[in-house]
């Protein structure tokens, strides 16, 4: 007997990549059920080699289904998480509306699997913002090893992380520049085409960024709350795939070889680290892949116990729909759930 699923925000970018994941990795469903706004009514998406013609959020009863992977938006869970908790379908929640409630565990699997017993409180489980879940898969085993005592870090983040609409905006401004239209930015501050903009999310009262402010907060609750982490969030002409430049300080020394050990043996992580012409993952290497990557891992001279290193990852997969799967899968083998709809 398996579970039913229901994916909110089904036709999006991450929704797509959600039902996907639930039929790639064979998670056991008996039925899987896509819902969007009104919208998309009549929409289909796939799951597998079956269509699935997309429902009406708001017309939905979910008292027989098992699990609600939610990736509509922060406004879309913040009114439907509650109530869906409350029918009894727990609730894997990919908008940041329930990140940093502490009566909701935020969890990437690799890192903090102990945290998700403590769902049954709201029946919400959160799932990182893409840019904290690459980076913390790879940082936990790392900090393991020797304490991490502060991070700084720089992302080059893809246009995706911005929806469809952000893709749509990369390929139309680049096809304008080519022949000559005039070019137009409506999802982006400024034009993404041939350009990178410092700025995801809103502003903060400090000057730092919501998305910068998020690595911080999901940082601390996932791995650390001693972790000190300062972040510059960028927008590239990427579609797939977040990148980090990252500076690490330990509270004792760690060898760029001893790290790179570590890593190799990580959950989650691959280390693509050859000091030589593409030796290291890009952006590319990464789409369509499960993997945090992990490449030009060096010591840093310039501060005590300092190592630099590059991660790189599909946005759409770990640092959403794959980590999301992966707490179902979580619930599972821990026996956190069973089937409301018991065998005939
Ligand atoms: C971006 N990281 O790349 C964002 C997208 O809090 O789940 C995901 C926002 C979030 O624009």
């Amino acid at each position: 007997m398996g579970f039913k699923v229901a994916v909110v925000g089904a036709t999006g970018n991450v929704g797509r990549e959600m039902l996907n994941i639930l039929e790639e990795r064979g998670f056991p469903v008996d039925e899987v059920v896509a819902l969007a706004s009104r919208r998309s009514l009549g929409t289909e998406v796939s799951f597998g080699d079956k269509t699935l013609k997309v429902k009406v959020l708001d017309t939905y009863d979910f008292s027989d289904t098992d699990i609600c992977i939610m990736s509509a938006g922060g406004n879309i869970s913040k009114e439907w998480s509650p109530k869906i908790g409350k029918q009894g379908c727990v609730v894997i929640d990919n908008s940041s509306a329930f990140r940093y409630d502490q009566d909701v565990p935020l969890i990437v699997p690799e890192v903090n699997p102990d945290a998700i017993s403590g769902f049954t409180k709201k029946n919400i489980i959160a799932n990182p913002n893409c840019s904290t879940a690459q980076l913390v898969v790879a940082l936990k085993p790392l900090h393991d090893a020797a304490t991490i005592k502060r991070i700084v870090v720089a992302t080059y983040q893809s246009v995706s992380g911005a929806g469809k609409e952000g893709m749509d905006e990369l390929f139309t401004q680049t096809r304008a520049v080519f022949v000559a239209d005039p070019v137009e930015a409506k999802k982006f501050t400024k034009r993404i085409a041939f350009n990178v903009i410092p700025h995801i999310d809103v502003f903060m009262e400090d000057g730092s960024t919501k998305e910068e402010w998020k690595m911080v907060a999901e940082t601390k609750k996932m791995l650390d709350p001693k972790i000190k982490l300062s972040a510059t969030c960028v927008r590239v002409p990427v579609f797939i795939g977040h990148s980090e430049a990252v500076n690490i300080e330990f509270d004792k020394p760690i060898t760029a070889d001893e790290a790179r050990d570590i890593l190799r043996e990580a959950p989650g992580c691959l280390v693509i680290d050859k000091r030589e012409d593409g030796g290291y993952a890009t952006p590319l290497d990464s789409a369509g892949e499960d993997a945090t990557y992990i490449s030009r891992i060096r010591e840093d001279q310039t501060v005590d116990n300092g190592l630099s290193m590059w991660i790189v990852s599909d946005n759409l997969r770990k640092g959403a729909a794959l980590n999301a799967v992966q707490i179902a899968e979580l619930l599972v083998e821990r026996g956190l759930i069973s089937p409301k709809k018991k065998a005939a």
